[in-house]
């Protein structure tokens, strides 16, 4: 067993690969569900169910592929700030999680058609550098015809720490344009698009017609994420967050971003299960907390 796999033999349907930039990856493949899971950041980069023609998960074509630069597109860890660090910008943003080589922990088969991987990341040198904190991450997907991320955080210190987190998904869509974002209704948000401004979402629908940056908060509600155009609904269930981000770069932001194509954009749409801003996570010496989703897909011809 190497440094980062405690496991031993894997069963059949998961094999630990190398894959582009030289980046370590479980491959699972299972009756039901493909998905690749890279060890850098335990980044779930591809989850398909059998029945979708399109990944669930949107990947740029352009995402580096490079030992601590973070990838574009799947699930990005955030961890243990979300977006740019308040109080020092010269942190990388969404926090170090992200970057950093996690331990596969456990592979098990709960049914048939599912793999369950738990991965674990602690506090080092490097981490404390940044962050002065005794922490250990467990991160448990559960692979099948859904999908299930639980993040657990626990203080190992012997002081309370404050911390943000994300599971920052990337939607795979038909045109952003066309898709509708359910369950959001009433909710504040901080308008990155506008000084973090505080505002109210009025409508129940969040459609998106130019860049789109919001951090919902104070709200578990479930979202639904409706794709007419590939013809998918996409149920986002989850427990312990009281945040929900929504982004899409649009056109400019688009092109700034270097490992983002120009003519991406319309493809895709993050909906992250936060705890950030006002729902901040304190936590005493010894203590967990765990954040939850769970993603369903089902057919929609309207
Ligand atoms: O979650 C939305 C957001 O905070 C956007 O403001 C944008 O910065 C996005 O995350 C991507 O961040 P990244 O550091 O991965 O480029």
């Amino acid at each position: 067993m190497n440094r980062i796999n405690k496991v031993g033999s894997l069963p059949s349907h998961v094999k630990l690969e190398t894959g582009p930039g030289g980046l370590e990856r479980i491959s699972v493949q299972t009756p039901e569900a493909q998905a690749l899971v890279y060890l850098q950041g335990a980044h779930l980069a591809s989850w398909r169910p059998r029945d979708q023609k399109h990944d669930v998960l949107w990947m740029s074509r352009h995402s580096r592929f490079e030992p601590g630069q973070p990838i574009r597109g799947g699930v990005p860890i955030c961890f243990p700030w979300f977006g740019a660090r308040r109080e020092d910008a010269s942190s990388p943003a969404h926090g170090f999680a992200r970057r950093r080589l996690w331990q596969l922990e456990e592979v098990q088969i709960p049914q048939p058609e599912s793999v369950l991987l738990e991965l674990s990341l602690s506090d080092d040198e490097e981490t404390r550098s940044l962050w002065p904190a005794a922490f250990e991450l467990r991160y448990r997907l559960l692979i099948g015809p859904e999908l299930l991320m639980t993040l657990t955080v626990k203080n190992r210190d012997d002081q309370p720490f404050v911390f943000e987190e994300a599971l920052h998904t990337y939607f795979t869509v038909g045109d952003v344009r066309r898709v509708r974002v359910y369950g959001l209704q009433g909710a504040e948000y901080l308008d990155k698009t506008d000084h973090m401004v505080r505002k109210r979402q009025e409508e129940s629908v969040v459609r998106v017609d130019k860049e789109t940056d919001r951090l919902y908060v104070n709200t578990t509600a479930s979202c639904l994420l409706e794709d007419e155009t590939l013809g998918r609904r996409i149920t986002i269930d989850k427990q312990g967050s009281s945040s929900t981000v929504v982004w899409n770069p649009w056109i400019d932001k688009a092109r700034a971003l270097e490992d983002f194509g120009d003519d991406e954009w319309s493809g895709m749409i993050c909906i992250e299960t936060a705890n950030a801003a006002d729902n901040a996570v304190a936590l005493g010496p010894g203590q967990s907390h765990s954040m939850q989703v769970t993603l369903r897909v089902t057919p929609y011809h309207p």
